[in-house]
């Protein structure tokens, strides 16, 4: 059966300090790890090349000037797509999108082995608020700093597969994975930035973990794709956010995790032929599903 190599890199903090420059050598290091591992694919986080600013309250403006990318590929991302060609590997990346008119997006790319943009996705979901809340102990701004999406959730034919992408908060809504695999979509990848202190209720800290792990499995298993997830975690100035980056079978089993909350690349080669076993049989759409009982699902 078809298989792809299939790499995971995870980042470690990013400080408000630290350069795009000094980021993208991180991103670059990782890419080359992965390819030694047989991938022909890597999954970078979301917001990969800033530390995670929605977490700091400033206008607009500030945002944009200092965690904003204009242009993709930009001079300090340049070499991303260089190394990547040289490579002949694939990437997802998370980043700012600033349009020529000024929109703002949570936004990733998808980019071919020959470093073509082939794909785009904006982020849907947009956890967070958009209010000042002085009392906590951190904010989390996207519902001020990024417009919802509107691209929708596209599924793109690339290194001999159909992948689909999403962004952080999207991984945890069925609809998210279910809209893909409509489209045949094979992989689902994805970047996410998770505090491990929820702001707006005292959440067990433990369940940060497991929510996310249980959202992957269960959405991998119930749509037979694969699911590759990048974290950028570990403490950014000072503040938490989860590990915990995986590569998920159709199985819903976890065949790829990583150990620190540091740079780490996660691999394994990813047997398509497993999806379309559960394709097939239990989740066989055509035969089995009943969209005639779903409707609430789109008029709600
Ligand atoms: N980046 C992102 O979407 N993080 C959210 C945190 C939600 S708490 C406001 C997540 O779902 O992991």
């Amino acid at each position: 059966t078809r298989k792809i190599g299939l790499a995971v890199a995870q980042l470690g903090p990013i400080h408000l300090a630290d350069s795009r420059e000094s980021v993208v050598q991180r991103l670059l290091a990782m890419m080359r790890e992965a390819k030694a591992r047989q991938a022909d694919f890597v999954v970078f986080p979301e917001l990969a090349l800033t530390t995670f600013f929605p977490r700091y309250w400033m206008e607009e403006a500030e945002a944009v000037d200092r965690f904003f990318e204009k242009t993709m590929p930009g001079p300090a991302t340049q070499p991303l797509f260089d190394e990547a060609k040289k490579l002949g590997i694939g990437f997802y990346l998370g980043y700012a999108e600033l349009t020529p008119k000024g929109r703002r997006f949570n936004t990733a790319i998808l980019v071919d082995p020959s470093a073509n943009i082939v794909g785009k996705y904006r982020k849907v979901h947009l956890p967070g608020h958009s209010d000042h809340k002085p009392d906590a102990p951190f904010q989390h701004l996207e519902k001020k700093f990024f417009e919802v999406g509107n691209l929708g959730f596209g599924v793109w034919d690339t290194t001999g597969v159909k992948m689909g992408m999403c962004i952080c908060n999207d991984r945890r809504w069925p609809e998210t994975y279910r809209v893909m695999a409509l489209q045949s979509a094979e992989i689902v990848v994805l970047g996410y930035n998770t505090p491990s202190h929820n702001i707006h209720w005292d959440e067990p800290a433990h369940l940060r973990t497991s929510t996310h792990l249980i959202s992957l499995q269960a959405n991998a298993y119930q749509n037979g794709l694969w699911v590759a997830a990048a974290a950028k975690c570990g403490r950014e100035d000072g503040f938490h956010m989860i590990g915990n980056s995986v590569i998920v079978a159709p199985t819903g089993e976890i065949v790829a995790r990583t150990l620190t909350e540091a740079d780490e690349v996660i691999a394994t080669v990813a047997d398509l032929g497993i999806g379309e076993l559960f394709r097939q049989h239990v989740f066989n759409f055509a035969k089995h599903r009943r969209p005639e009982h779903y409707g609430l699902i789109t008029e709600r």
